[in-house]
């Protein structure tokens, strides 16, 4: 049967990042797609004009449908937008045998918050500890652990302070630094370096959201995380490369550009 992926975050309208990048990128990786929604932004490529939450009933009801008919191979969390429903989606995840990407999602691209601030502590308390793999930006990683990143040598610093709240494993994405886009792989025993060219492009929506839903969809299909991780490394850097000017601001990652001719 095929792979079955569930992804648990909120709607981009602009179809750029949230659930419409997680189910393009399931799609494009061979697997089956599903969502929970979790909130709604009102969103284009110049930023978000409006954000409205789900009440936690409706989100678990989303989860309880899928998970209980339909079965799942993986999950991926994404927007969460309160300490209710982080709390709320810790307890589902934690009762699913099914691997979980965590990408602890803070603000968006444009800088509009993402996850209320009294919502940090369920964050590190209660979602962390139950990720096989949690995706922190550096920004994530400072609002999370207090570690500020500026150079490559800090990254081993960011993963263990990531560990220390309990996910099985941490990948540190050190993208906002200058020069190579390295991320760092660990579960505190094994390191692995991921790097690949920066791209000259500012058509980058939806970069976290497409990475952690080619994790979820590399572990559906079986693959170790370490595998996992670095096929969806290479499948988000191709992704970017063709990132696309949409609107008057930032454009998408293009997650189809398997699927076409080089442009
Ligand atoms: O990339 C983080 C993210 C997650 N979820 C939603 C978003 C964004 C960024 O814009 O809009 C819904």
């Amino acid at each position: 049967m095929i792979p079955r992926v569930l992804t648990v975050a909120g709607s981009d309208s602009g179809g750029g990042a949230g659930v419409q990048a997680d189910l393009k990128t399931m799609l494009a990786l061979g697997v089956h797609g599903m969502s929970v929604i979790t909130a709604v932004t009102a969103q284009n490529s110049v930023g978000v004009q409006g954000a409205w939450e789900l009440p936690v009933e409706a989100v678990r009801a989303q989860y309880r449908s899928v998970v209980d008919d339909i079965g799942v191979q993986a999950v991926k969390t994404g927007m969460l937008a309160s300490a209710e429903l982080v709390e709320a989606i810790a307890d589902l995840i934690s009762g699913t045998d099914a691997p979980a990407v965590v990408d602890p999602v803070g603000v968006s691209k444009h800088g509009d918050p993402l996850l209320a601030a009294s919502a940090l502590d369920s964050v590190r308390e209660r979602l962390l500890p139950a990720a096989t793999v949690a995706t922190p930006n550096l920004d994530e990683v400072a609002q999370l652990t207090g570690v500020r990143v500026e150079s490559e040598d800090d990254l081993r610093r960011a993963a263990e302070a990531v560990l220390g709240f309990g996910p099985r494993w941490a990948l540190i994405k050190g993208g906002h630094l200058s020069g190579e886009a390295v991320d760092l792989l660990t579960d505190g025993a094994e390191e692995h370096w991921l790097r690949a060219p920066r791209h000259d492009n500012r058509h980058t929506h939806g970069t976290g959201c497409t990475l952690a839903s080619a994790i979820a969809s590399g572990l559906a299909t079986g693959l170790a995380v370490p595998e996992a991780v670095a096929r969806a490394k290479e499948y988000v850097t191709g992704a970017i490369a063709a990132g696309f000017a949409l609107g008057a601001g930032i454009g998408p990652v293009d997650h189809g550009w398997r699927l076409r001719a080089p442009r």
